[in-house]
């Protein structure tokens, strides 16, 4: 008996940690424009995957020959890049979806298969993941629980006989 207020004690514990939203976290991604072997592109180039709620600092730079612009979707960033320029802008990503920044100049980023996200050429994704998703850590603590909860009672089951 006392082991299975212990339990759920400790089981509740594990509980509010899960329920707890993760601290928000602010990062700082570089990016430069520059013409890849056929067209022009972002380095790095890899999608950047965030929690919602955080918020990234970019710092953007252009050492490409050709002006540029820096855009970032679902907000009102529209920054000028011109040659040898850079900008500093910050967006904060509440919700979890896809999100993307991009040069806004025609053709230098373009939605190749009609989806409404831009997918081609000045363009790196974001990946605003599902909330709680990165802390899984307590989840992995209550599944432990779990599993010794029910070896506990089948002992104490099996004991009763
Ligand atoms: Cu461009």
């Amino acid at each position: 008996m006392r082991f299975f207020a212990a339990f759920v004690g400790v089981t509740l514990i594990a509980l509010a940690l899960v329920a707890a939203p993760g601290s928000a976290e602010t990062r700082t991604v570089v990016l430069t424009a520059h013409l890849g072997t056929s067209t022009y592109e972002w380095l790095p180039s890899a999608p950047i995957t965030i929690a919602p709620g955080d918020t990234i600092n970019f710092l953007v730079y252009n050492n490409d020959s050709t002006a540029h612009t820096f855009r970032v979707s679902s907000t009102t960033i529209d920054a000028g890049l011109p040659v040898g320029g850079n900008t500093n802008q910050t967006a904060t990503f509440a919700s979890a979806g896809t999100q993307y920044v991009f040069c806004g100049i025609t053709d230098h980023a373009t939605d190749s298969n009609g989806d409404g996200i831009k997918d081609t050429g000045m363009v790196v994704r974001i990946n605003v993941g599902t909330p709680g998703g990165k802390t899984p850590g307590p989840e992995i603590l209550l599944l432990a629980l779990v599993v010794l909860g029910v070896v506990a009672a089948l002992r104490v089951s099996r004991r009763k006989k």
